[in-house]
């Protein structure tokens, strides 16, 4: 009993230290955003209740019971003076699940809430749920939109892998009680599906992934954009591509938008991911771009190939090579907090300014896509640069 009590407080004194680290930001930057040193949500950062039985009598050399793996693509927004994530967290048994933590200052001090988001299901229930992008719409409300996996119906017989992704769809006013909508009828497999935070024409809008299969874009051009009158009967009657896939770029596999963009005096600013093929697999890095103010759909600017991607410890983890942000916020003072998830493994934050972020999107050289425009470029650059040298 005593030895039990010893290390109970050990764990809680040790895991105490862990969560309140400072966290500093990384000695060099680009100009454009600054890393810090320390990821900000990891496995490590579940609480020791979710984990330990506490009970001497029943978990007498207190194993962990339940153990997690991984705290990753979560989705971001400020709650009053705080900084929240809804992150996917995933257990040992590889099913993700949403539980919120919260920062006093976006950068470190992160600690979850003393229970996961319970997510109503369907009547057709989910077997994963993950990826949520948050919105506060102008409605009111504020949703989560989701990725939903289930097994494939048509799978042949033995097949135990082949899933179908569908956008799910939640909303809340406090972050306490989520009500389940139905998932979005649309056409094509579904994921990265985000809700743009005001009405345009009158209507909700949504970015959105179309997809042949559950992995594969396919034909699914890119980033799509659909309107929709209802978001308690959510459907996808027409879809355009706005964001497109190009060969030899960045992006050429599939892309996905992140979070929802961000509102700018210069037009909407939005992040994304590019997803490229290599001989390691599949490489994942993060962009941006701009588009009108009155027309979100359509583009304005767009630097060529990546504005973030896997570098030192975030290149290694369950699925290596990857940067993915589903979560960004604009503070009141111009800052921004960019939330990504390293090799779907663990959360980092980088910040930047909006000013910083219009600034590298609109005069950082568009994609010429061939070498020898990229050599043009660099030779404009260089001539201007003279007379500075
Ligand atoms: O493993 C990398 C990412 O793969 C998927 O993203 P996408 O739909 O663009 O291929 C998602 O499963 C995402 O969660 C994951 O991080």
């Amino acid at each position: 009993m005593n030895d039990f009590k010893e290390a109970l407080k050990l764990l809680k004194t040790r895991h105490e230290e862990f969560l309140s680290r400072k966290n500093e930001k990384a000695a060099y930057g680009n100009g454009i955003y600054n890393r810090y040193t320390n990821p900000v949500v990891t496995a490590e950062h579940a609480p020791i209740h979710w984990r330990y039985d506490l009970n001497p009598e029943t978990n007498p050399y207190l194993m962990e019971r339940i153990g997690v793996n991984a705290a990753m693509n979560s989705g971001a927004m400020k709650w009053g003076d705080k900084y929240l994530l809804v992150v996917r967290v995933e257990g040992i048994d590889r099913k993700s699940f949403f539980a919120i933590a919260e920062s006093p200052n976006g950068i470190d001090n992160f600690r979850f809430w003393d229970e996961p988001v319970t997510i109503p299901e369907t009547d057709e229930p989910d077997t994963n749920v993950y990826d949520m992008r948050l919105t506060a719409h102008e409605d009111g409300w504020i949703y989560g939109v989701f990725c939903s996996e289930r097994k494939d119906p048509d799978a042949a017989p033995g097949d135990l892998s082949s899933a179908v992704a569908a956008a799910g769809i939640v909303r809340t006013r406090d972050l306490k009680i989520w009500e389940r909508l139905p998932d979005l009828k649309t056409k094509s497999q579904q994921r990265n599906v985000v809700l743009h935070p005001e009405f345009v024409d009158g209507k909700y809008a949504l970015y959105t992934r179309p997809q042949d299969g559950f992995i594969d874009a396919g034909s699914g051009g890119g980033i799509g954009w659909a309107l929709i009158d209802d978001m308690t009967r959510a459907e996808i009657k027409e879809e355009t591509i706005i964001n497109q896939r190009y060969y030899h770029t960045i992006k050429e596999v599939k892309n996905g938008e992140g979070p929802h963009p961000i509102k700018t005096e210069k037009g909407w600013l939005h992040l994304a991911h590019g997803v490229r093929g290599c001989a390691a697999g599949l490489r994942y890095v993060l962009y941006l771009y701009l588009t009108e103010l009155d027309n979100p759909a359509k583009l304005i600017a767009e630097p060529a190939g990546y504005f973030m991607a896997p570098v030192g410890e975030e290149r290694i983890g369950d699925v290596s090579n990857v940067l993915f942000s589903n979560g960004w916020i604009a503070d009141e003072d111009g800052t921004v907090f960019i939330y990504y998830a390293s090799s779907d493994t663990r959360m980092h934050v980088a910040t930047s300014t909006v000013n910083k972020l219009l600034d590298y999107v609109l005069n950082t050289p568009a994609d010429g896509y061939r070498s020898a425009t990229s050599v043009q470029t660099i030779k404009a650059l260089i001539a201007q640069n003279k007379s500075f040298m």
